[in-house]
């Protein structure tokens, strides 16, 4: 079983987002659990407060270390990042951190045991959380979020689906080693003539080997459009 906790200042922002596909399916076989705690509740002033402004001034606040540490302590037993068990990783979602990879997703879901993500808000985070605490500050691509929430609900979804038996039909997996590297081919289904365009002969013509090469000449080319980069 690996399990999430999400520690949030919008606890609520996460309702529903684990309640569909694969996800819930997951959830419903006892291979992963997911839950959203609102870092509030590890404050004990009178107006909780999670955030402060930054030193060295600037704009916006910053999240304060001690809630997040004391989170962190309740949710895992510790919070010094040398002493969490080794299937223990606590994750940071920052624009800072090594952005994920389909490799990265693959290293949690077959070491993980427990995930702790850290959603950041405002300007940032207190960088002793990072120095001390967490095991892996990581970015979900070059563009700028509104906070780390969304990032936490695409890195769940990431890696959650590569748990041995979370896809319902093994060939999804399959595939997608077998055309690793490449955008996937396009796809076609009834009608044969939609607004007068066609469905491409080819694949209707019961020539297996010749739809095998038609796809593979189709994705080399929507990726040498869409994606050059995955070519060199
Ligand atoms: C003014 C400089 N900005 C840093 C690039 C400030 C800033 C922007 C956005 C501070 C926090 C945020 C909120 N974003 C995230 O917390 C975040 C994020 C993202 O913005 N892009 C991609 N991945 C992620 S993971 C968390």
């Amino acid at each position: 079983m690996l399990s999430f906790d999400i520690v949030t200042i919008f606890p609520d922002f996460f309702r529903e987002a684990f309640d569909y596909g694969i996800i819930r399916r997951a959830r419903g076989a006892g291979l992963v659990e997911v839950e959203a705690h609102d870092l509030r509740q590890w404050t004990s002033d009178k107006h909780r407060q999670v955030d402060d402004r930054p030193f060295g001034g600037g704009d916006g606040m910053v999240l304060m270390p001690e809630p997040i540490f004391d989170a962190v302590q309740s949710l895992t037993g510790s919070s010094e990042r040398g002493s969490f068990e080794k299937s223990t990783r606590v994750v940071l979602l920052s624009p800072q951190g090594r952005v994920l990879t389909q490799a990265l997703a693959r290293e949690f879901a077959t070491e993980a045991e427990h995930v702790v993500l850290i959603c950041g808000r405002y300007e940032g985070v207190d960088e002793r959380v990072v120095e001390a605490l967490v095991t892996d500050e990581i970015s979900i691509g070059d563009y700028v979020l509104s906070g780390g929430e969304p990032a936490a609900i695409v890195l769940v979804d990431a890696i959650t689906r590569l748990i041995p038996g979370a896809l319902g039909n093994e060939t999804s997996a399959v595939n997608e080693s077998f055309s690793e590297g490449l955008l996937d081919y396009p796809h076609y289904t009834r009608p044969v003539e939609f607004r007068g365009m066609q469905v491409p002969p080819v694949l209707m013509s019961g020539h297996h080997g010749e739809i095998a090469s038609w796809r593979r000449e189709q994705a080399l080319e929507k990726t040498a459009r869409n994606r050059p980069d995955l070519l060199k």
